[in-house]
């Protein structure tokens, strides 16, 4: 038998030293990640013989990742968020902590500091006008034992008929289809929109060059991103996901889970539209939350994930 250099105690020393296990500076956490790290790859690299040639091609690939913002994309794509979220269902569960909305990923595309709003809102700029669906997306914020929660905040993102996110896309106005809404006494939250369109990952971007080795597309059903907060509650991240999109249950980033789906309600009648002071064809959407108890204080925080902030 031939042997594995990455498992000699020489090689082991060697990336002790340069995990910094030499001296006693800096974070031991770091030192032991770094690690870990350095043995896994070393241990990839010999088994699956990897090359030069694929070797420098991976690093490349980092820098125009990191060049092009898709970290995030990448990690969503490649089903690790959702993974994450699947490691702490796993511990919510043997720690007895269920019930409640089912999380799932927020994605790489959200901006802190949206406007907030009592009750109701309306988050488009209406520059898509005669081109999007009017959407009324409404519903209420529960707690474990299924009292509305007045107070709550409804911090909820989404995309245009293009598929595009404001702030990202620099072309929208901003905090387009961004906002926080307050519930109401009867822990009632209120949006006017437009209905969404599915994200496509940018065809000549990195993630999808990954995706396309793959033999796998890209493509996000139209969905609605939603963080859910209240005092002495647990923050929630989830989505909903809409019903009759193609790719509802092919969802690139994995993020479509039972109890996530929202069912859309296309609505012809002129009665109607011209009781929600529109006019022509819109969309209704019901969706409610139920929180589950905050543990610690700390759980009713969400990570804290660098996320984008615009300057107002
Ligand atoms: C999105 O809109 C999204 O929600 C995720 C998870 C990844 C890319 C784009
Ligand atoms: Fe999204």
């Amino acid at each position: 038998m031939t042997v594995k250099i990455s498992q000699t105690a020489e090689l082991q020393k060697f990336f002790e030293e340069a995990a910094g296990f030499g001296n006693d500076q800096g974070s031991p956490r770091l030192k032991q990640i770094i690690l870990r790290i350095l043995g896994d790859s070393a241990k990839i690299i010999e088994d699956l013989q990897i090359t030069d040639d694929e070797f420098w091609k991976a690093v490349d690939y980092l820098n125009r990742l990191g060049g092009r913002n898709e970290a995030g994309l990448l990690v969503a794509g490649l089903g690790i968020e959702h993974f994450i979220d699947l490691l702490q269902d796993a511990k919510d569960a043997q720690s007895g902590l269920t019930g409640g909305t089912p999380r799932t990923i927020e994605g790489p595309l959200y901006v802190a500091g949206a406007p907030i709003c009592q009750g109701e809102a309306r988050l488009d700029d209406g520059s898509e006008e005669g081109v999007a669906t009017l959407m009324f997306l409404q519903g209420q914020v529960f707690d474990p034992q299924g009292q509305p929660l007045a107070g709550a905040t409804v911090d909820l993102w989404h995309a245009n008929t293009q598929g595009n996110y404001s702030f990202f896309d620099q072309s929208q106005s901003e905090y387009n289809l961004r906002r926080r809404i307050v519930t109401d006494a009867e822990g009632r939250y209120r949006a006017r929109s437009i209905v969404p369109s599915g994200y496509g990952c940018s065809p000549d971007g990195p993630t999808q060059e990954c995706l396309d080795l793959l033999g796998r597309h890209g493509q996000r059903p139209a969905h609605i991103h939603f963080f859910i907060s209240a005092p002495g509650h647990r923050h929630l991240t989830t989505q909903i996901n809409l019903s009759g999109d193609q790719y509802l249950w092919d969802d690139f980033a994995y993020a479509t889970r039972d109890g996530l789906v929202g069912e859309v309600k296309f609505v012809e009648d002129a009665a109607a539209a011209q009781a929600r002071g529109v006019s022509g064809r819109f969309a209704e959407l019901e969706f409610s939350f139920q929180l589950q108890s905050a543990p610690v204080a700390a759980a009713e925080q969400r990570s804290q994930r660098p996320r984008a902030l615009q300057e107002a």
